[in-house]
């Protein structure tokens, strides 16, 4: 499969388009909805959140419900365009030269961007570098999603720490774990935790700083055998670290026990492996991957983000324009995003995954694809 999307923030609308999803699968519409509303929520956002509801409009590629097989292609509106139709007009006509933004925030991609484009108005930076961006993404991946239920592959994620506040070490994650996790605010399991971190958000917000923290994907039911030990740019450790880092604000991506497994001796971290009906392991520190193959266990994956660069108290910074030092610009912005990363991740992690399963799968339709599915799970039944 292919995707593209494009979108500014505050233009028009965001667009999506997904080549070589099979045919003969139901979509809910709905369930995409709620991705984007996922994405959407979560204490420490800013004032846009509120402005926008996300909604996918599907322009092509389904007919009565179910795909076709050709390309699946959607809009999400930005309802903030009304505030934004003469900044962010696509045609040439005359305005306020006093709009260019020259204060290049640190942390943020302006000040390369604008050198690297040649621009001097550092809006046409910033409008795509924004995170408004991973609504599309989002919805793409909420596709992908709904094919994965039909294998049971199941897709979540929970905020480890914000601000260095850290949540409970979960070692058993209970039956209704995942709910637990989605009626929290942000993302975290214990209420104590839960309340300390608002109280940390609230803190930042009125010192006009923001806060970052770590996010754990955890990807469940997957069969052994997506990715391959073959060649460098197979390996779906490496897939899914360069998925990831390109979420805006992501620096460190840690599959399993990652940095923990570098201090300890090979006996101490591999995962001993055990047969009753099946392979399995009783330890996970491999992250459920091993050699750039699933091998059957859940998926983990740490993702550490950044603090958002937009303060509202700035730091310094230099004028793009007369040199000058300055306080950096200040753009309406969230005071912490990580739960909302969560939630893009777990949409970017269903598009890898269901574009390492059609590799491994694939066939033009549903029916097909369980054919294949099911053809080696047999083959695995029957060693
Ligand atoms: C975002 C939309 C943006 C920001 C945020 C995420 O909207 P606006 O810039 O109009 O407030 O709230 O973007 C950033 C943190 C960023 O650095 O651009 C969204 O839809 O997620």
């Amino acid at each position: 499969m292919k995707f593209l999307n494009a979108g500014e923030s505050h233009g028009k609308c965001l667009i999506g388009i997904i080549e070589g999803f099979p045919s003969n699968f139901e979509i809910n519409v709905e369930a995409i909805n709620k991705e984007l509303t996922r994405r959407q929520i979560g204490y420490g956002r800013g004032k846009r959140m509120s402005i926008e509801k996300d909604k996918i409009e599907i322009a092509s590629g389904i007919r009565f419900g179910k795909t076709l097989g050709s390309p699946i292609s959607f809009t999400i509106k930005n309802k903030d365009w009304e505030n934004w139709k003469i900044p962010m007009s696509s045609e040439n006509i005359y305005h306020d030269e006093g709009i260019s933004i020259t204060q290049p925030r640190p942390g943020h991609a302006d000040l390369s961007g604008a050198i690297k484009y040649r621009q001097t108005d550092i809006r046409n930076i910033l409008e795509r570098a924004s995170a408004r961006e991973t609504a599309s993404r989002t919805a793409v991946g909420a596709f992908c999603k709904q094919l994965l239920e039909h294998f049971n592959i199941e897709i979540h994620s929970r905020v480890v720490n914000i601000g260095g506040i850290k949540d409970v070490e979960i070692s058993e994650k209970g039956n209704n774990f995942w709910d637990e996790i989605e009626l929290s605010e942000l993302r975290v399991y214990d209420k104590d935790i839960e309340s300390q971190i608002k109280d940390s958000i609230d803190k930042a917000k009125k010192e006009g700083d923001t806060l970052g923290g770590v996010v754990e994907i955890s990807i469940s039911n997957i069969p052994i055998g997506l990715g391959s030990h073959t060649f460098y740019d197979k390996k779906i450790d490496g897939i899914l670290a360069q998925h990831f880092m390109s979420l805006q604000a992501v620096k460190g991506v840690e599959i399993g026990d990652g940095f923990k497994c570098a201090d300890n001796r090979g006996s101490k971290i591999h995962d001993e492996i055990f047969y009753e009906n099946n392979f399995y392991r009783r330890t996970n520190h491999a992250g459920g991957i091993e050699g750039g193959i699933t091998n059957g266990e859940e998926i983990l994956v740490k993702v550490a983000i950044k603090p958002i660069p937009t303060l509202m108290k700035p730091l310094n910074t230099v004028d793009f324009e007369t040199k000058e030092k300055k306080e950096a610009s200040k753009e309406r912005s969230d005071v912490c995003a990580v739960p909302a990363a969560g939630v893009v991740l777990e949409n970017i992690a269903a598009w890898v995954i269901a574009d390492e399963f059609l590799k491994k799968f694939g066939g033009d339709s549903l029916e097909e694809i369980k054919d294949n599915f099911n053809n080696y799970l047999s083959y695995i039944e029957n060693l």
